[in-house]
């Protein structure tokens, strides 16, 4: 494990930095990760079964409540001091002409209420929900809804904006990546388990571009053996322990 004054002076001396976060950073605030996103009367189901376009088409009533769930409980929680962390790395960054851009597979949009700003949401938002009868996106939905599914004003049902597996990531957005990660001096892959595909590959892209990679996270995963550093525990401690150790190193 690399020490975290060095992760510190890697980072201070970058001039585009590219981080991926996964629901490790989330869960400080209180948001269960996607395989723990199961509990009471979920337990029965794997979130990878749910998490289809097949689910949704088979039984929407089931899967759209299970997504409602998830969207109340994301409104009800708050950005922890990860989150905070990152959006004032994001700013030492952009006041200093360099370049940060922030991949998140959380679809929980904690980073963007946090006050970051160049967010790619590479996995969608659980916050919008799109008409399958004429692809309209909504933002501001009732809370919970009132039918499952929720029925738009088109009278198609709604689904949640977010990627099922199976479903490409959204053509914007893996160009966003695809930019990001082979430009950058410095990638951060921050509370990920690395199992989910392309953003699992993320690091690979990024080393082959040349850039010095890092791995944030409580511990290993299947991609450590890719990464050059890692740096182990919680993301809410580390990331403003990290932040402010960097803040010291920028002139
Ligand atoms: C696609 C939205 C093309 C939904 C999600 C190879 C290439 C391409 C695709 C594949 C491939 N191999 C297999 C595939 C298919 C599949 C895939 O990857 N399957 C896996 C299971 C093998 N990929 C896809 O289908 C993708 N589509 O590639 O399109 C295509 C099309 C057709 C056929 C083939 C290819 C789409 C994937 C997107 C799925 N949608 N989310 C929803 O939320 O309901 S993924 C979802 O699970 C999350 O977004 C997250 O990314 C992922 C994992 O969730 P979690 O485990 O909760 O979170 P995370 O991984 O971040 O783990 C938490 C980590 O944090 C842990 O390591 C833990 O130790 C750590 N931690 C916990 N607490 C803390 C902490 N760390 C620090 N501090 C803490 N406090």
């Amino acid at each position: 494990m690399t020490d975290i004054a060095d992760i510190a002076e890697l980072i201070a001396g970058a001039d585009h930095i590219a981080v991926n976060t996964g629901a490790g950073v989330s869960a400080e605030s209180g948001i269960p990760t996607f395989r723990d996103a199961l509990e009471g009367l979920w337990a029965k189901y794997d979130p990878q079964e749910l998490a289809t376009p097949e689910a949704y088409a088979r039984d929407p009533e089931l899967v759209t409540r299970w997504y409602d769930e998830r969207r109340q409980k994301v409104l009800a929680c708050a950005p922890n001091p990860g989150h905070h962390a990152l959006a004032q790395l994001e700013a030492l960054f952009t006041e200093r002409k360099r370049r940060f851009v922030l991949l998140t597979q959380n679809v929980d949009g904690l980073h963007v209420r946090a006050g970051s700003r160049n967010v790619v949401e590479v996995h969608g938002s659980l916050i919008t929900w799109r008409c399958t009868k004429t692809g309209a996106t909504y933002h501001d939905l009732p809370v919970p809804f009132d039918t499952y599914p929720p029925i738009s004003d088109a009278g198609g049902p709604l689904r949640p904006g977010v990627v099922w597996f199976g479903e490409s990531l959204p053509a914007d957005a893996l160009e966003a990546s695809f930019e990001a990660l082979s430009t950058c001096d410095v990638y951060l892959a921050i509370g990920t388990s690395g199992v989910v595909f392309p953003a699992a590959g993320f690091v690979e892209q990024a080393r082959s571009a040349g850039a010095t990679t890092v791995e944030i996270n409580l511990d290993d995963t299947p991609m450590t053996r890719v990464f050059h550093h890692t740096l182990r525990g919680k993301s809410g401690e580390l990331l403003p322990a990290l932040v402010e150790q960097v803040r010291a190193r920028l002139v």
